[in-house]
């Protein structure tokens, strides 16, 4: 009918963000729940920062690395300026019904910032303003057995130390607002159990609860 039409052209997409330490199985849970939704029918993409393949993206990627040296601020703000340059085309998608989930987004940035020391507001403070997510997943892991996994790759941030200090900065970002999910289950209940809380999601943003 007219009526559904409109409602199809009116609903936009969900905002939704997988947050962890390095290894705790994002990127394998995100690529499960793109098929997922898609099977279902749904428009949905995978997207994930840093997006190492624009001109900030690959600093990034030679910082991480360690082909390069940065500055702590610098580097940050290079973390933010890459999700910055994809803001309006976020929005884009997400307002023409498309559903984005995505690998890592400003919560990382603070979160492993601020473990180097730097000042927590200042680095929430260039993230004022991106698109708001209507989801966050954190999949919740010890830096211990996340190390156990896969062994750690050798890139700058992969060291349990290090990891041990990131925890600690997401347990100050998590609100009552974030999922949680142990991500020491096997991989298909965890599968599982992002499927309903995403859907959830897709629904609610679907009946026009507007992007902030
Ligand atoms: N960063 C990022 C910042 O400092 N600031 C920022 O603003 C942003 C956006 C790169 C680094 O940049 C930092 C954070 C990172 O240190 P990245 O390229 O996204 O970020 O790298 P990682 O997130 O670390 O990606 P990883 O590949 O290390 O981890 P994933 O994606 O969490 O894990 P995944 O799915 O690849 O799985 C890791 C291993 O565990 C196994 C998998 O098979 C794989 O071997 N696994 C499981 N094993 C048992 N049980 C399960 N449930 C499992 N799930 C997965
Ligand atoms: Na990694």
């Amino acid at each position: 009918s007219h009526q559904h039409n409109d409602l199809k052209r009116d609903s936009r997409g969900a905002l939704i963000v997988l947050e962890g330490l390095d290894r705790c199985g994002k990127t394998s849970q995100c690529a499960r729940l793109l098929s997922t939704l898609e099977g279902l029918g749904y428009s949905v993409e995978s997207w994930r920062f840093p997006d190492r393949t624009t001109g900030v993206g690959r600093m990034i990627s030679s910082y991480l690395s360690n082909q390069s040296q940065l500055d702590d601020h610098a580097i940050h703000l290079l973390f933010s300026a890459n999700r910055w340059e994809k803001r309006s085309l976020m929005e884009a998608k997400l307002m023409s019904g498309t559903t984005l989930i995505v690998d890592r987004y400003s919560y990382s940035g603070v979160a492993f910032s601020s473990a180097k020391g730097l000042d927590f507001q200042w680095c929430k403070a260039p993230e004022v303003g991106l698109l708001a997510p209507d989801l966050v997943v954190y999949l919740d892991i010890s830096p211990e057995k996340a190390a156990e996994r896969g062994g750690y790759g050798g890139e700058r941030y992969e060291q349990l130390e290090f990891q041990k200090k990131v925890a600690e900065s997401y347990k100050k970002l998590i609100d009552t607002s974030w999922k949680t999910v142990d991500a020491t289950l096997p991989i298909e209940d965890i599968e599982k159990h992002l499927k309903e809380i995403t859907l959830e999601c897709i629904v609610e943003c679907q009946k026009g609860k507007s992007l902030s």
